[in-house]
């Protein structure tokens, strides 16, 4: 899959995306990333990205003149372009298998400048947002969507992670889990979980994480 990214702030992304399981698709070669500076396609002296917006009001917008240069020389035929703001549809994880089935992916990080809607209309194929609280910019909105995204990929993680993902978004949070020690400072690990009794252990395990699930997240309990 390849992957642009067009930012303010590039320098946002050294970091993250040099580590762990996005670093290992990079150089296994599943995973072509790219992370783009919007100023790169300014055509003013002082690389102008953003200006007032018409009407009034608090705010600055992106300018649409490098955003549409930047847009149409980063996309190819079947890029699939993702505009990041506060204003987009909630990214969750079935959109994470949506994207993953993509070739190509394009993310518009927004920032506290958000975009003249000529870029959605125009440019855009879809307006995401992580989550409802305010962040500085898109940039680590775009992390975390590459981040879920990849991990999604054939071969990038191995068969077992891949198929307990699959029982997880069946529905119910996961249930409590424990290592050695048997005891650790008077806390002990549950009974059942000790006795080699598969079929208790196997009860045991769905009652608690539909009492978890009751608990933090009554929303996703039909
Ligand atoms: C009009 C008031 N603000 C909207 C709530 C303006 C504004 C604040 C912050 C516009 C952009 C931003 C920067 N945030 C993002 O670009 C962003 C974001 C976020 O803040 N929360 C969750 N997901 C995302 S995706 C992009």
């Amino acid at each position: 899959m390849k992957i642009d990214v067009l930012t303010l702030f590039p320098a946002m992304f050294a970091g993250p995306l040099d580590e762990s399981i996005v670093k290992r698709a990079r150089s296994a070669g599943l995973l072509d990333l790219q992370i783009h500076n919007l100023r790169d396609w300014t055509q003013d002296r002082h690389k102008t990205v953003d200006d007032r917006p018409f009407g009034g009001g608090p705010g600055m917008l992106l300018k649409v003149e490098p955003l549409f240069a930047a847009v149409e020389s980063l996309r190819r035929k079947k890029t699939r372009v993702i505009l990041l703001s506060p204003a987009g549809r909630k990214f969750n994880q079935s959109v994470a298998r949506e994207l993953a089935v993509q070739d190509d992916l394009l993310l518009v990080c927004g920032s506290y400048e958000g975009f003249d809607e000529r870029v959605r209309v125009a440019l855009a194929d879809d307006d995401l947002s992580i989550g409802d609280y305010v962040l500085t910019n898109g940039a680590l909105p775009a992390m975390v969507i590459v981040d879920a995204v990849v991990r999604l990929l054939p071969g990038v993680l191995g068969d077992d992670a891949s198929s307990h993902d699959e029982s997880f978004s069946h529905g119910l949070l996961e249930y409590p889990q424990y290592t050695r020690p048997a005891e650790f400072r008077g806390m002990k690990v549950p009974e059942v979980l000790l006795s080699g009794n598969h079929a208790e252990i196997e009860k045991w395990r769905r009652e608690q994480a539909r009492l978890r699930t009751e608990k933090q997240r009554p929303d996703i309990l039909k």
